[in-house]
């Protein structure tokens, strides 16, 4: 069966124009710094951000764990979101690999403010642990592809200014929050020190992200990135991917959004269904499911031919990218119908 994948936007395959950029990559071995087309996307994507410098990683849990090593060290403590990648999807990287603490923020859709860094930074004290390190995600995932705006942003980085804290972005989808708000990658990255973004998500490429900052810092990542086995050899065939998306992939980013608002204005009038439409903001649909659990709803709609995530034991998360045309959202959104009142739900 052919699925309808609104899984994630993680699940996209290369087009035949990513693939022949891929194929006819320029290579070199990228340890030795020797890969042009690996150099051409980092110098690209910092260009892009208006940072320094970035360095090309096989994966966006690896960019913002090497940002979390190079700011910290053990013993530290990093404020986020409660629900944020880096803490909820990460593996416990932070803890594992850097023996930092997460301080959590109770976020509204993953999005706090300058006041709430004040209210959770610890004082200094011998008996806390020191606060480093700021992470914000843009946009955010668990929150439902919401957008930071700019003015939250500039008051969280106030507050790390007031106080010396580090400012890291993990900007996996990045690339939505601009499509969708007009506001420049490099303003938003203006805010902080250290920004992580992927190219395998929103943006349709197979692998890869990159970590941007100073010229210094990306110079400490590259140490962390070979320590952490993310140096990689003739990785100019899998950046070749990444270039092409960083050209072609950004600006159609708002097909998504729109196709993800189709799809809740489509479902959000069900009974059982918790959703508002007006809280979609980018290409992720999250609500709410009343009766029964999302877990089987989630199973029957795939034996009816759409995939989706049961993200909590009471929410589902669907996905819009690349690869799903408006007229499968459509066709999505009769078979979510159908399915539900199939199941009397
Ligand atoms: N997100 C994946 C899953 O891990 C949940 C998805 O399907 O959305 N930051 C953010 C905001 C992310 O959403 C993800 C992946 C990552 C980092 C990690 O990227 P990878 O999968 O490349 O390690």
């Amino acid at each position: 069966m052919k699925y309808i994948d609104l899984r994630s936007d993680t699940v996209t395959k290369p087009t035949p124009e990513m693939r022949k950029a891929m194929f006819e990559a320029e290579v070199g071995d990228d340890v030795y710094h020797e890969d042009p087309t690996v150099t051409a996307l980092e110098k690209r994507t910092a260009e892009i951000l208006g940072k320094e410098a970035a360095i090309f990683m096989p994966s966006g849990t690896m960019t913002n764990q090497v940002a979390i090593r190079c700011h910290t060290e053990p013993g530290d403590e990093v404020l986020m979101d409660v629900s944020t990648h880096i803490y909820f999807y990460e593996v416990g990287a932070p803890g594992a690999l850097s023996g930092v603490m997460c301080r959590l923020i109770p976020g509204i859709r993953g999005i706090f403010t300058g006041r709430d860094v004040e209210v959770f930074l610890r004082a200094k004290d011998i008996y806390f642990p020191p606060t480093r390190l700021i992470c914000v995600e843009n946009t955010h995932n668990r929150g439902g592809g919401s957008i930071w705006p700019l003015e939250q942003i500039a008051s969280v980085a106030a507050a790390a200014k007031r106080h010396n804290l580090i400012f890291h972005m993990d900007g996996a989808r990045l690339w939505n929050a601009s499509a969708e708000t007009g506001i420049s990658e490099a303003d938003y990255c203006g805010y902080f020190d250290t920004v992580s973004v992927c190219y395998s998500k929103g943006l349709g490429a197979p692998i890869g992200s990159a970590l941007a900052g100073s010229a210094e810092f990306v110079e400490r990542a590259r140490r962390f990135r070979k320590q952490f086995g993310g140096g990689m050899r003739q990785a100019g065939f899998i950046a070749a991917g990444a270039l092409y998306a960083l050209e072609y992939h950004r600006a159609r980013l708002v097909e998504d959004h729109t196709n993800a608002r189709l799809f809740a204005e489509g479902i959000c009038d069900l009974p059982g269904i918790d959703l508002d439409p007006a809280t979609v903001q980018t290409n992720i649909v999250k609500f709410r499911v009343s009766s029964g659990s999302p877990f089987e709803l989630v199973e029957k709609l795939k034996a009816a031919g759409v995939l989706m995530s049961a993200t909590d034991v009471d929410t589902i998360r669907a996905v819009t990218h690349l690869d799903v045309t408006r007229e499968e959202v459509e066709h999505a959104v009769e078979i979510f119908r159908s399915t539900m009142e199939r199941n009397g739900l």
